[in-house]
């Protein structure tokens, strides 16, 4: 059906490397190739998506050299402009490079803070000449498998430390960029410090400049942690926190799966869109997430599509839920100090979800 058509107006974007992803698995090499770039944001546009994310590493290989960078950048400006597509967001890499795997910003070794801080620098410089002015940190490797190896309070007081001196380098600099952090609790460390949004929320106001750091909840990993996503965008965006959202899929209890939105939990989906659409959020819908393993680039471009259109049915079902006389009837009748009627207003949003009212 035409409606559930994406538009630029929709604000989809999706990650470089979420589309890009080539199917490698803990078990298993890759099981299709590389899409590059220009190709991803050409196709995504045809889709209608608005705009890419991506990290540092996904656009520039970590080896170039300064020439080779401006060359790639300007080359991939050219073709977002050209597709009237748009980067609003880009995020570092902290977790690939084998230096990185005690932890980054939070590694005991003041060398391997100082590589951490300088490379996520590089990727803000990169963000703002892209046009972004989110800047996603996840703390991939900010953990660990044994507190013998590390105290929790010294690993905070060091992230705090590389946080504070991204917001001042942001300030000195006088960029727009504002940072989002993104919690979860494990993968790939058996313990990632920060585990859910509202750890991370807690954490931001001991930061020094507060005011340019909120989160980016994703809801597979609050998932993970066994917890309703859409709460946490909630607690955000009560505390004026929602920055940035990944929106993906998880099936609780199991390994760290990046589904295509709604393709586990609808119920659960349709309250993180109502919560976007309902609660002001005027950032980008950001998918993190990717295909299954047993597809190639057309089933690539199918999980794209499939994302995008499945927002925007549960977005008209959000538009029905609070257009529903006997729904808003019923929940009047609570603000009045009515009885509860939740097993009714469950099956008729169930009734609704599933078609038949
Ligand atoms: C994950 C994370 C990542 C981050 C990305 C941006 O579980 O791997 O969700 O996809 O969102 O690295 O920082
Ligand atoms: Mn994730
Ligand atoms: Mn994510």
């Amino acid at each position: 059906m035409a409606e559930y058509e994406p538009h630029k107006e929709d604000r989809f974007t999706f990650g470089l490397w979420t589309v890009g992803n080539v199917g490698r698995d803990p078990f298993g090499e890759p099981v299709r190739p590389r899409i590059e770039p220009a190709r991803i944001v050409r196709r995504l546009a045809a889709l209608g998506a608005y705009g890419v994310s991506l990290h540092d590493d996904d656009l520039v290989p970590p080896t170039a050299d300064a020439a080779e960078r401006r060359g790639i950048v300007a080359e991939f400006r050219r073709v977002v402009d050209g597709e009237g597509m748009r980067v609003p967001m880009t995020t570092v890499n902290l977790f690939s490079d084998p230096v990185f795997r005690d932890g980054a910003l939070t590694s005991l070794d003041p060398g391997v803070r100082r590589r951490a801080i300088d490379k996520a620098r590089a990727a803000i410089d990169l963000g703002v000449e892209l046009g972004a002015d989110i800047f996603v940190l996840w703390g991939g490797r900010e953990g660990v498998e044994t507190d013998a190896a590390k105290d929790a309070r010294e690993a905070l007081r060091l992230y705090r430390e590389g946080i504070n001196a991204l917001t001042r380098y942001i300030r000195d600099r006088g960029y727009p960029t504002r940072i989002a952090l993104e919690a979860k609790p494990n993968e790939p460390r058996g313990d990632i410090y920060l585990p859910t949004t509202g750890a991370m929320l807690a954490f931001i106001a001991t930061l020094d400049d507060p005011d340019i750091v909120g989160v980016n909840p994703e809801v597979a990993h609050e998932k993970m942690a066994g917890l309703r996503a859409a709460h946490a965008i909630a607690q955000a965006q009560d505390a004026g926190k929602l920055f940035h959202v990944d929106l993906n899929d998880q099936h609780p209890g199991r390994y760290d799966q990046d589904l295509r939105f709604g393709s586990d939990d609808l119920k659960g989906a349709f309250f993180v869109v109502r919560a976007l659409e309902n609660g002001g959020y005027q950032g980008p819908r950001h998918f993190d997430a990717h295909a299954y393993r047993t597809e190639d680039e057309e089933g690539v471009w199918e999980f794209a599509r499939g994302c995008m259109r499945t927002y925007l049915i549960l977005r008209e079902k959000v538009r029905r839920f609070e257009e529903d006389a006997e729904i808003q009837g019923l929940l009047q009748e609570a603000r009045a100090g009515g009885k509860p009627r939740n097993e009714r207003l469950d099956q008729l949003l169930v009734d609704l979800l599933l078609g038949v009212r």
